[in-house]
């Protein structure tokens, strides 16, 4: 099957099918429009349809801290209705979302009561009865951060509220941070799926069953039945998936890593979505192995902002974005007068970028800042950030780490210039360093102008990698304004992976 089913930052799939049409959703955190969605006729082939995070208010993504806002949905049709639940970690808390058309308008998002924790499930039995299935991790409270395991209760779906005291369920066995439970009704069982070992390389997928969905669950023998850990697998940290039945068999998306380097490595692009086949024998689900497909072509986009953003375009807990537009060919960012000098530190940047979705990538804008100041970042959070800013009569390369903070600068020319910044993963050729062979890929930084290009710093990559940074995302790349109006006329990106 094709691989990564869908590249870039998009981890926690979930799938649901619908007569002949499939819809999967993944995790946003504190990125909006929030939970993408995409749709696929073959269960193969994925094209983005719409978010679910459309509007203020439906998460709190103004004020969630990195790390929170949207975690691992379950999407489920039932009863003539789209039904998404999706934690908002550190913000409202699990909510349930509904719609008819899963291309939008979403519900404003019901929080759930009773069930704290994250990564809930929802099913139904034959009665109509609803459960829902978490994974008790705390995140509020005084017991935040304790784990309780996978968790179960039956719920009202007008009120959001439990009907009873959470029960703890089959949690795997014994590997850290039970997770991603999913409940499925196959053939007269029930089966309670769930992700183990946590989501960095020991990740897996492990699965029980039962006569019933509240159980008692017997452990398959072949647990974890799927995992890359320990193997030099291209694809790492192979876990959390949602499983669902096609016309020809059955097929589960997972999450999974694509890390460059050596013995320790680094995943640039965060958590991808993968899919595979799954056969079946003695009532247990055999995941066939998969791999990346060999030479996936590479894309080339050029947007000249002559029409309203598209979906895949990505603001920081900023719902609204009232200091964005676009007219006649133009995105216009007013900076905030108020904002940090360096804005890319800042925890509501005016920035608008989007996802790095291959591993060889190059992001370019067109900009003109007056006398203001901005430019072009590529980002894993505010603490990790590469930009290449305009203002003052410089270009400057700027990397920041932490606490740490390097610049390298050059003279601007005058009017628009073109800043670019371009992944470049590492390969091996004779001569190398070892500390060169053990990164992930280089990040290029600098500008054209004139027909020349003129490159200020060469960064090693590693540290805007989930490995490093400990964000759940991936790597975003866009425009941003420091102090008063940044004009883009062209944004161009170009990803390919080999
Ligand atoms: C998600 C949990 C996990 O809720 O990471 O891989 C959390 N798994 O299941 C955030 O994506």
């Amino acid at each position: 099957m094709l691989n990564p089913a869908v590249s870039g930052f998009y981890p926690d799939p979930s799938v649901c099918r619908v007569g002949d049409d499939y819809y999967l959703a993944c995790s946003s955190f504190e990125y909006f429009p929030g939970v993408p969605l995409f749709h696929s006729t073959d269960a193969e082939h994925w094209a983005p349809i719409g978010h679910v995070v459309t509007r203020k208010g439906q998460l709190s993504i103004e004020t969630v801290p990195t790390g929170g806002g949207a975690w691992a949905p379950t999407i489920r049709f039932h009863d003539g209705q789209f039904w998404l639940l999706v934690a908002d970690a550190l913000g409202r808390g699990p909510l349930l979302f509904t719609a008819t058309d899963p291309a939008g308008e979403w519900s404003d998002g019901l929080r759930l009561e009773g069930a704290n924790g994250i990564d809930h499930d929802i099913a139904w039995d034959a009665d109509g009865v609803c459960y829902v299935t978490y994974s008790g991790l705390l995140l509020e409270g005084d017991d935040m951060g304790r784990h309780l395991g996978i968790q179960q209760v039956r719920l009202d779906t007008a009120t959001g509220k439990a009907l009873e005291e959470p029960r703890s369920m089959w949690s795997g066995t014994g590997l850290k941070f039970p997770e991603a439970p999913h409940l499925y009704e196959v053939d007269g069982r029930w089966y309670l799926m769930i992700a183990e070992g946590g989501t960095e390389r020991g990740h897996g997928i492990s699965i029980s069953r039962g006569p019933s969905p509240m159980g008692p669950f017997e452990s398959a023998p072949a647990n974890p039945i799927y995992s890359h850990r320990s193997t030099s697998h291209t694809v790492q940290n192979a876990g959390h998936a949602d499983l669902f039945r096609t016309d020809t068999g059955w097929q589960l998306v997972l999450l999974g890593t694509r890390p460059g380097g050596m013995s320790q490595m680094f995943a640039p692009l965060g958590r991808e979505t993968f899919q595979t086949r799954v056969t079946w024998a003695d009532g247990w689900p055999v995941v066939e192995p998969f791999v990346v497909t060999p030479d996936r072509p590479g894309i080339e986009v050029t947007t000249e902002f002559d029409g309203p953003l598209g979906g895949e375009w990505l603001t920081i807990r900023d719902a609204v974005r009232e200091w964005a537009t676009v007219t006649d060919g133009h995105l216009s960012i007013v900076a905030d007068p108020a904002g940090p000098a360096i804005v890319m530190d800042s925890a509501h940047p005016r920035f608008v970028g989007r996802r790095q979705e291959h591993l060889g990538a190059r992001f370019a804008a067109r900009i003109e800042v007056g006398d203001g100041v901005g430019g072009l970042a590529i980002r894993y959070d505010e603490r990790h950030h590469y930009d290449v800013e305009v203002g003052g009569g410089a270009v400057t390369a700027r990397v920041r780490l932490d606490q740490l903070e390097h610049v390298w600068s050059a003279t601007a020319p005058s009017g628009p210039i073109v800043v670019w910044i371009e992944a470049v993963p590492m390969t091996p050729t004779p001569g190398s360093e070892f500390l060169d062979l053990s990164t992930c890929d280089n990040v290029r930084l600098g500008f054209t102008a004139d027909g020349v290009d003129t490159e200020l710093a060469v960064m090693d990559g590693r540290y805007l990698t989930s490995d490093v940074t400990s964000s759940f995302t991936g790597r975003i790349c866009g425009v941003y304004a420091t102090r008063g109006t940044v004009e883009v006329d062209r944004f161009e990106y170009a990803g390919r992976d080999a």
